[in-house]
């Protein structure tokens, strides 16, 4: 593990240095989660940098976000990797010549010439949109910014709740585990025993000439990883008739699709009333519209998903969601709740709207034996500290990752948890800049893992420094 010599201290400094994070991360057009490790445009990475870049340039988180957008598919997926074709395909694994989305992918819409994978990530983008727009309205409002991401974002949601309502009850379901973007975690285990691995001959990880293979996934871990990800790709990315073996309703997924939904109802709210000043702009929206956006329509959506999400992952004995294997059980019956800790079941505390007892019990757990927030833990795990996967250095296996505890910030703060927000918020700024912006810690110590200069670890400094 490595820290910093001499970390910066003061605000000023910390700011700083999150900002050269940032500033040598960007590409031009978006920015790379890391130099070395990643060198793509991934989506949810996107927009918790657009949420901080909003700090330093408005024009340049739209800029992100609006990069990102371009490369989604007719059918409104959004692909979770937006490749750089100036980057050698040997970099990073899986790349374009493995996904083939323009070739394979045609018959689902994604883009001819620009290359990206066919699954998804977590739907942050409509609160990131959100976010920036307020960050500096008038740019925004000058460079039409809401008002031509709005309809993307709209076919964005409406692509996750039409084609993959997978279990039948009005929630999201991934069929990968990259999709929710926590790739390894012990919720998968269950269910991707079920998945056939892959030839190990058949494919070669790029991953471990960046990282510790103690801190990265195992290679029987790629093996599925690979299976799914091929068998959806010959499946011509179709949802309607694919078998998707792998089918989890995931409580993060799901909860920040409900954010982004209050996230849009407020976008509409404001192109609605840009509309109504007869502004040039206003003018603009109109005619660039279909129908003028209506707020309650965004509002029911995130209300409906709300009581799915409740209905079918609360688990009142555990204090929190469960993911839901929807592939488990009787064929066609109602999948079974995955006896899993991670931290995917506390993300709907960023959900505005829960019942009051949920989000009490949320903040509860989360400073409980599991999860130890502000006791046995620094920042929060992403798997149960006592559970029997835990393993504090292997990526979604226990250690603490940024993005995550920028979530659960915000979360108890919504809900009036402001004494723990503020600590916890103390906690990520202190342990971003001693591992050196890394990409995750060790939950109890606050040791740097995996890598360094990690995007979106400054961007939400920066964000939380605001
Ligand atoms: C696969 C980019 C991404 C994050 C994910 C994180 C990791 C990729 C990988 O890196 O996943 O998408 O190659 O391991 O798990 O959350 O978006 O930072």
């Amino acid at each position: 593990s490595h820290t910093t010599a001499h970390p910066p201290v003061t605000a000023a400094q910390l700011r700083r240095a999150a900002r050269r994070v940032l500033l040598r991360n960007w590409t031009g057009a978006s920015t790379v989660p890391s130099r070395g490790l990643y060198p793509h445009q991934w989506s949810w990475d996107s927009a918790f940098v657009a949420i901080g870049l909003r700090h330093l340039s408005a024009a340049r988180a739209q800029r992100e976000l609006e990069t990102l957008m371009a490369a989604q598919w007719r059918d409104g997926r959004v692909p979770h990797i937006v490749f750089n074709p100036s980057v050698p395909l040997g970099a990073y694994f899986p790349s374009p010549d493995f996904w083939r989305s323009s070739t394979a992918g045609a018959g689902a819409g994604a883009p001819a010439r620009t290359e990206t994978s066919g699954i998804v990530q977590p739907p942050v983008h409509a609160l990131a949109a959100w976010l920036v727009h307020r960050a500096d309205p008038a740019t925004s409002r000058r460079r039409g910014f809401l008002r031509r991401l709005y309809p993307k974002l709209v076919a964005w949601h409406r692509y996750l709740t039409e084609h993959r309502d997978l279990g039948g009850h009005g929630l999201v379901s991934v069929v990968h585990p990259w999709e929710p973007g926590m790739d390894n975690s012990p919720a998968w285990d269950g269910p991707l025993a079920r998945v056939e691995p892959a030839d190990p001959d058949s494919f070669r990880r790029a991953d471990l000439a960046h990282g510790a293979p103690t801190d990265r996934p195992t290679d029987l871990d790629y093996a599925r990883y690979v299976r799914l990800a091929s068998d959806y790709r010959d499946h011509g990315y179709r949802d309607d008739d694919a078998p998707h073996p792998f089918a989890v309703e995931d409580p993060g997924v799901n909860a920040l699709l409900i954010a982004s939904e209050h996230a849009l109802a407020e976008i509409a709210a404001e192109i609605a009333a840009e509309i109504d000043s007869g502004s040039a702009a206003g003018r603009a929206a109109r005619d660039g519209l279909r129908s003028a956006p209506d707020p309650d329509v965004h509002r029911a959506r995130a209300a409906r998903l709300t009581a799915a999400l409740v209905a079918r992952l609360w688990d009142a004995r555990a204090g929190m969601f469960l993911c839901r294997d929807v592939r488990a059980g009787e064929p066609g019956g109602r999948g079974e709740p995955i006896r899993e800790r991670s931290v995917a079941g506390l993300v709907p505390l960023v959900a505005p709207g829960l019942p009051e007892e949920i989000a009490q019990t949320l903040a509860d757990t989360l400073g409980g034996a599991h999860f130890g927030l502000g006791d046995t833990a620094r920042l929060a795990p992403s798997y149960d500290l006592v559970g029997h996967a835990f393993d504090p250095c292997r990526y979604w296996r226990g250690p603490a990752w940024f993005n995550v505890n920028w979530l659960l910030e915000r979360g108890l703060r919504e809900y009036g948890h402001r004494a723990r927000a503020d600590a916890l918020r103390a906690a990520v700024l202190t342990h971003a800049v001693s591992s050196g912006f890394a990409e995750y810690v060790d939950p109890r110590t606050g040791a740097g893992h995996g890598a360094r200069e990690f995007s979106w670890t400054a961007a939400l400094t920066l964000d939380l420094l605001a």
